[in-house]
This record gives structure tokens, sequence and C-alpha cells, in this order.
């Protein structure tokens, strides 16, 4: 355990009320959600395609029977709890230290431990509307049962999660600008960086507590002030702020 490296992060948490979040997966992989890049993770599980391929855009609207086989099978899982690293974020907004939690996550489990302002940049496989009218429906219209799931003028219900090849919200995108850049601590944790435009928003940061928390290295490692090589739920449950 980086004993040095958590005392340093508890230490700026401490003094600070301005701390901004900025997430993925591996925020979610203590929950027994697999991430993507982990050795377990999807990329390394064995699907009739590769997992970047089904959850795109093009595929979604050329088989939607077998994204469908996916997402009900990979994406949903349930009974899924909020772990440590969750609980901690939203014990930190309640104390008035951090301001929002930006996530690539798609699976809720921030709000569920009780993060109010939370920035979706994916969407959530909690929420969905008809690719044809828009009109929205209740998760269980997608998550549930077999099939391709059809609305009532015809068009199919589609998850309101970005697929590859869709672009971001510009909203959730320049409010997610905003937090970063006004931080005085920006902590990254659970993501390998890899997946733009959203590991770009690392750019926008301006100060000088850049923390990253996470298991593997990323390509940011070099531009950090504090870098943690451990899992995030065991970090953030001793943050005693
Ligand atoms: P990724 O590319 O799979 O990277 C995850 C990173 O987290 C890796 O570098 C791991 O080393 C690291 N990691 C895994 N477990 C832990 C842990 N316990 N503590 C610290 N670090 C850990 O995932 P990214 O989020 O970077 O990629 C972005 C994609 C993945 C987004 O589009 C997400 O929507 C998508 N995704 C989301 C979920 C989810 O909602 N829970 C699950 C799988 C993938």
């Amino acid at each position: 355990m980086d004993i040095q490296g958590i005392k340093t992060l508890n230490d700026w948490i401490r003094d600070s009320d301005n701390v901004v979040f900025f997430g993925g997966a591996g925020v979610s992989t203590e929950s027994g959600i697999p991430d993507f890049r982990s050795v377990d993770g999807l990329y390394h599980q064995k699907w009739s395609y590769p997992p970047e391929e089904i959850l795109s855009h093009s595929f979604f609207e050329r088989d939607p029977a077998e994204y469908y086989r996916f997402h009900r099978e990979k994406l949903v899982l349930d009974g899924v709890q909020p772990n440590r690293a969750h609980r901690k974020l939203a014990e930190l907004e309640e104390a008035g230290k951090l301001r929002a939690v930006i996530t690539q996550n798609i699976d809720g489990l921030h709000q569920a431990a009780g993060s109010k302002k939370v920035l979706e940049l994916h969407g959530s496989i909690l929420r969905a509307y008809c690719s044809r009218c828009r009109k929205p429906w209740p998760e269980e219209a997608i998550n549930h049962g077999t099939g391709i799931p059809r609305c009532d003028c015809g068009g199919v219900i589609r998850p309101d999660i970005v697929l590859y090849e869709e672009p971001l919200d510009q909203d959730i995108m320049e409010e997610a600008v905003r937090y970063i850049r006004n931080a005085e601590i920006l902590i990254i944790g659970g993501t390998s960086l890899n997946v733009y435009p959203a590991a770009g928003l690392i750019r926008y940061y301006r100060g000088n507590k850049l923390v990253l928390v996470n298991l593997s290295e990323t390509p940011y490692d070099s531009y950090a002030n504090l870098v943690i090589h451990e899992k995030i739920g065991e970090v953030f449950s001793q943050i005693t702020v």
C-alpha cells in the first residue's frame, strides 16, 4: 500500500473545498463489473465480435438483435452495488469538498451511492429512448427480456449511451471542462485514459494537484503530481477527511 501517497492525498483533500473527480470503468470493478482493458476485462473475453465493434453505432444499426444479446449478457448485471470508492465520493460531496463526479461509466453507481452532481459523459444504461421518435423509455424496456425492443411507433428502442462512432453530448462536455478548468484538485481514477474525447479532458486542468489513482500505468502518469497504483476502493477507504 502506498502509505505516503495516500497521506499526501488526504492532506490535499483536507485543505480543499474544490475537488473534482474524473473516473472510468476501474471505479466499478470492485463492484463486480468488468472493465474493458484489464486482463479479465471485456476485451479479453470471447465473443463473436470484438466488444468495441458490437458497441458501435453502425453495428447497432446493422444487427440490433446481436447488440442486445451482448448488452443484456455483459452490460446489465443484476444486484451490483456501489463500492467504497463510489461511497467516499458521495461523502466528500456531502461534506462540501467535492464539486462534481465526471464519469465515463454507464452503470449509474455514483448516483446509487448518493452523489448528486454526476456528469455522465457516455450516458447510462438505466435510461432508454426510441431511435426513431425519441420517446423516452424506462430501463426495463431494454435491459431484460429477449429480442429487439420496439417503441409504439415501430422504431428500435436504444439505450441512452454513447456508442463508438457517436458524438458526446456537447453541453455535458462543456460543463465537464468548466469543472476541470476551475478545480483545485483533480483526481482521475480507474481509467486507462485511452478513450477520446473523454481522456482529452485532462488537458483543461490548470492546477498543481493532479492525482492519478489507477491499478496500471496510464499515458498521463508523467503529467501527474501524485500517482497511486492501487485499487481505488482501498485508497478511498483510507481518506479520512
Ligand atoms: P478501461 O479502458 O477498461 O480502463 C480501466 C482502467 O481501470 C485500467 O487501466 C485498469 O488498470 C484500471 N482499474 C481496474 N480496476 C481498478 C481498481 N479497482 N482500482 C483502480 N484502477 C482500476 O476503461 P475506461 O473507463 O478508461 O474506458 C472508457 C470506456 C469503458 C467507457 O466508454 C466506459 O463506458 C466503458 N466501460 C464502462 C463500464 C461501467 O460503466 N462500469 C464498464 C466497462 C467499460
